[in-house]
């Protein structure tokens, strides 16, 4: 099948790498797609903190491993993803040790296991991950505060724990890349304070090279005018962008459950004029994107049949359920 189909990174080599997100099972059920259209791939899940240190000082990197041994195989890039995020991280970060039971841990040792954490996965990766997810989703969805409130991280170190992340981070591994990457990051208030956060950090020093804009958008909002806008705001700080997580839902945030198994008629047509309208201004952007990764590869597995909605099926790649084109997939070939 694939051979006659052109492969979409290749056309997109004049431009940048086409990522996808990926699982272990991933990687065999969709190994042909993956390595015909995609020269770039990210841990959907198995580098996260509760996936490579579920028990303190236990390092379970097997899963991590067979991506990584994947694309090097393929002479893929890799992605890591994440370091220091407020979700999907242990309990045991954030509790105080033995002696001390339901206690919280004191800033020097939560500051020590940030840290060995760091210093364990982004030093078994060396060499292999070029860009990393140091910091994921930090900033406030609604404000004033810059910082969300809910994050034991920044409860327990202060805001400063953005900037202890990227420099361990950068002590590890000098020659990565890294990111800071967030959600709703074409909104306009969560834009301002991602941009001022940013400034924060640089003003300070802070070794951070790019902004991943997470890009799980819908077929109506973002307006092409805010993707423009914000991609032309994160990269006048100096940075460069990537679009790290990108899918296309095919339903409004506040859409309710649905019970359809097929994507109508209508939303493919919508879907597929969207894609070619964000593809056209990210070629548009070239200079600055370094980047552009889909959070899945084809429609058969995506987070978003679960999020927000459990159990609602969602399509919101360039590939269908067997993995054959959609005519979006054209509409964003350059
Ligand atoms: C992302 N959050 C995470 O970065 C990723 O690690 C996870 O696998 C899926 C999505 C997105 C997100 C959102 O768009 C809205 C609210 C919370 C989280």
């Amino acid at each position: 099948m694939s051979e006659t189909v052109p492969s979409l990174c290749q056309a997109y080599n004049p431009y940048f790498p086409i990522g996808a997100a990926v699982s272990p099972r991933s990687l065999e059920v969709q190994r042909d797609l993956l390595v015909h259209h995609y020269n770039s791939l990210t841990a959907e899940n198995c580098m996260k903190p509760e996936s490579v240190q579920r028990v303190e000082g236990i390092f379970t990197f097997g899963d991590a491993d067979t991506l990584a041994d994947f694309a090097r195989e393929h002479r893929m890039k890799l992605r890591g993803h994440t370091l220091v995020w407020h979700s999907q991280t242990p309990d045991w970060f954030f509790e105080a040790g033995e002696g001390n039971d339901g206690g919280v841990a004191e800033p020097e040792a939560l500051l020590a296991r940030m840290e060995a954490h760091i210093g364990a996965v982004v030093g078994r990766y060396r060499g292999a991950v070029y860009a990393w997810d140091v910091v994921n989703e930090a900033v406030s969805d609604s404000g004033p505060e810059l910082l969300r409130t809910n994050s034991r991280w920044g409860a327990i170190l202060g805001d400063d724990y953005l900037l202890h992340a990227f420099q361990f981070a950068h002590a590890t591994d000098p020659a990565a890349l890294l990111f800071y990457n967030d959600y709703n990051e074409c909104e306009t208030g969560k834009r301002d304070r991602i941009v001022a956060m940013l400034k924060g950090l640089l003003a300070r020093g802070a070794p951070i090279h790019g902004f991943g804009m997470q890009g799980h958008w819908g077929l109506s909002s973002p307006p092409l005018d805010s993707i423009r806008a914000s991609i032309e705001a994160y990269a006048a700080l100096g940075l460069m962008v990537q679009v790290t997580e990108l899918d296309i839902s095919m339903y409004e945030w506040s859409h309710g459950p649905s019970d359809l198994t097929e994507p109508t008629a209508e939303m493919l047509d919508a879907q597929t004029k969207r894609y070619g309208e964000i593809f056209a201004i990210f070629r548009e952007y070239r200079d600055v994107i370094t980047g552009v990764t889909f959070w899945g590869a084809s429609d058969d597995h995506t987070w978003l049949d679960n999020f927000p909605e459990k159990g609602r099926k969602n399509w919101p790649f360039v590939f269908d359920t067997e993995h054959r084109p959609k005519k979006s997939f054209r509409t964003i070939l350059p």
